[in-house]
């Protein structure tokens, strides 16, 4: 979860240090995978959360509607145990945020991880020794550790974006980022609500919020192409399936762009006539689900003619939906779709039928100030006694330089990456030594299957700890060189897709003054053929400091 170094007001009584081979940060999806594998592995480890329990982001991300929105759905879970695969019952094709931490809880308890994650408390700080080739980390506690290599599983939605609008302070109502949802229920019956941000939380958490609420006042910057979820009780055939096939499936995962067992199409949105694509599009659009941009057709997200039929299909949907053609017209995006994250919704754009709710278009109409009773924005005042910040998060890098490592001559990472965030693998960076990520920037991560990569990622860092001990090593890092070829090679690989060209948090672009780049890796099974290689190679690119006496 986010951290951020240690500033003079909390000043804590320093406890004698502890030594650890490994700390862990964050007890998410990955983390709680990397705490697991390296005490396999014998090593020495603790992993510590700042939130209440386990469950990183889906602890965090309780809001009404928050789904899984990966195209496999239910897949969306770890793949090493074929015993805990045949034990949980997944009941759904997109699972709820509460299923979803019922999961880690379970994975948790089954694998017996509590006893070493250490909750509520934030790492405050992370400092390299190069004399010792070891990290000092402390804790908001007061506590000292010393660890030969911390593991970053910091989640790449997790650093959340409080926007800076003026007077949001002053807000006199309960004011709840979804990112930081409360633990106890949110009663919004009777109540006048505010929400800002139409992004997955957004269009997730609308359609619930407008069914309970007496009024709800969606302020909405960009518009979403949001596809319907499509959840339905999950086939007990997929299942069976599944659980008697894992390991061909885990396969048939590993081989695929998104991550997920279903195939993704190769046709050509060329090959087929209007009426074909229309057909083709309305029985994936009844389906549900991200399958209609990935298994649909294969130019989608290269061709912008192609892209633009698809964007013209679901725009045609709103006019549709939507009774009020100026608000339809509000709602109506005219960037290429699934650039932006593909949000999945359910009754979004049928929300905006009702009574009691009304959209504001803060293109032509936006936001000046809060004021403790309302939202006033160029052309009106909103009354308001809750408001919801959708506002979304310092994506896939936020997290790391939140928590801010310092590495060799003091060099932090927040300064490392001012301008251009830079990753050998997405897995470490040149300048702090035995420095792992998991899910990071540069990685497939966000749009992959998170899961899985983290446990292929932890595999690689177990097995280069185990090359270091082999060898008598005592620090990693990778070159410079190896890093700047990398930061190149995801970028040429983006730059074949219409991915960059549209702002998005891949891109950095919703952050003001975070470099503009795109951060994933578009090609998952290409990425982890690369990890295999590169240790096979006996971890070219890397540089080895043998280990001092
Ligand atoms: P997103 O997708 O980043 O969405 C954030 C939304 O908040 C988006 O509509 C933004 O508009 C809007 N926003 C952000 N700042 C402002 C300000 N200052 N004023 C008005 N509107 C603002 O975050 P989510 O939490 O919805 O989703 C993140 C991922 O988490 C999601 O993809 C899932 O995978 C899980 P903008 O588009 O920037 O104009």
């Amino acid at each position: 979860m986010p951290n951020t170094n240690r500033s003079k007001s909390e000043a804590v009584s320093l406890s004698a240090p502890q030594k650890l081979d490994v700390v862990v940060v964050g007890a998410g999806v990955s983390g709680l995978y990397a705490l697991y594998k390296i005490r396999e592995a014998g090593l020495s480890v603790r992993a510590f959360d700042e939130g209440g329990d386990i469950g990183g982001t889906w602890w965090w991300t309780r809001y009404p509607g928050a789904r899984v929105d990966f195209p496999g759905g239910p897949f969306y879970c770890y793949t090493f145990s074929e015993e805990l695969v045949r034990e949980f019952d997944w009941p759904e094709t997109q699972p709820d945020q509460a299923t979803v931490l019922r999961y880690m809880n379970f994975v948790a308890d089954r694998l017996d991880l509590r006893r070493d994650v250490q909750l509520n408390t934030r790492v405050s700080l992370v400092e390299w020794d190069a004399a010792a080739q070891r990290w000092n980390v402390e804790t908001s506690h007061g506590e000292r550790f010393i660890a030969q290599f911390v593991i970053c599983g910091t989640g790449p939605l997790s650093a959340r974006n409080s926007p800076a609008i003026p007077g949001l302070e002053s807000f006199a109502g309960q004011c709840i980022h979804t990112g930081a949802w409360p633990q106890e229920k949110v009663v919004f019956e009777g109540k006048r609500v505010g929400i800002i941000g139409t992004g997955s939380s957004g269009i997730q958490a609308i359609p619930l919020l407008a069914a309970e609420a007496e009024h709800l006042t969606v302020f909405q910057r960009t518009p979403q192409y949001a596809i319907p979820a499509g959840n339905r009780p999950l086939d007990p055939e997929i299942k069976r399936h599944a659980r008697e096939n894992w390991s061909m499936v885990r396969d048939q995962m590993l081989e695929s762009i998104v991550g997920s067992p279903a195939p993704t199409s190769t046709r050509s949105i060329f090959e087929d006539t209007e009426e074909e694509r229309r057909e083709v599009f309305e029985k994936r659009w009844q389906m549900g689900g991200q399958g209609i941009a990935f298994y649909t057709y294969c130019d989608l997200l290269i061709d912008k003619a192609a892209n633009n039929m698809l964007a013209e299909f679901v725009r045609d949907k709103i006019r549709e939906i939507v009774r009020n053609p100026e608000v339809a017209k509000s709602l109506l995006p005219d960037y290429d779709i699934a650039c932006k994250r593909l949000v999945l919704g359910t009754d979004y754009y049928e929300t905006f039928n009702r009574d009691n709710v009304r959209l504001v278009d803060l293109r032509d109409n936006p936001i000046e100030s809060i004021t403790p009773t309302s939202v006033r924005t160029r052309h009106g005042q909103h009354p308001i006694d809750i408001l919801v910040l959708a506002t979304g998060y310092d994506a896939i890098s936020g997290s790391l330089t939140r928590l801010n490592p310092r590495g060799r001559d003091g060099l932090a990472l927040a300064t490392k990456w001012g301008n251009r965030i830079s990753t050998y693998l997405g897995i470490s960076t040149h300048g702090l030594p035995n420095l792992f990520f998991l899910n990071g920037p540069q990685t497939p991560g966000v749009l992959w299957n998170m899961p899985m990569a983290a446990e292929l990622e932890t595999q690689w860092i177990v097995d280069c700890i185990a090359y270091m001990r082999e060898h008598q090593i005592g620090a990693v890092e990778p070159s410079a060189d190896a890093e700047k070829a990398w930061v190149d090679e995801v970028h040429s690989i983006a730059d074949k897709t219409l991915f960059p060209k549209t702002d998005s948090w891949f891109t950095g672009a919703n952050i003001p003054g975070k470099p503009k780049q795109f951060l994933v890796h578009l090609n998952g099974p290409e990425y982890f053929k690369k990890l295999t290689k590169v240790a096979s190679e006996k971890y070219s690119g890397f540089i080895f400091e043998r280990r001092r006496p």
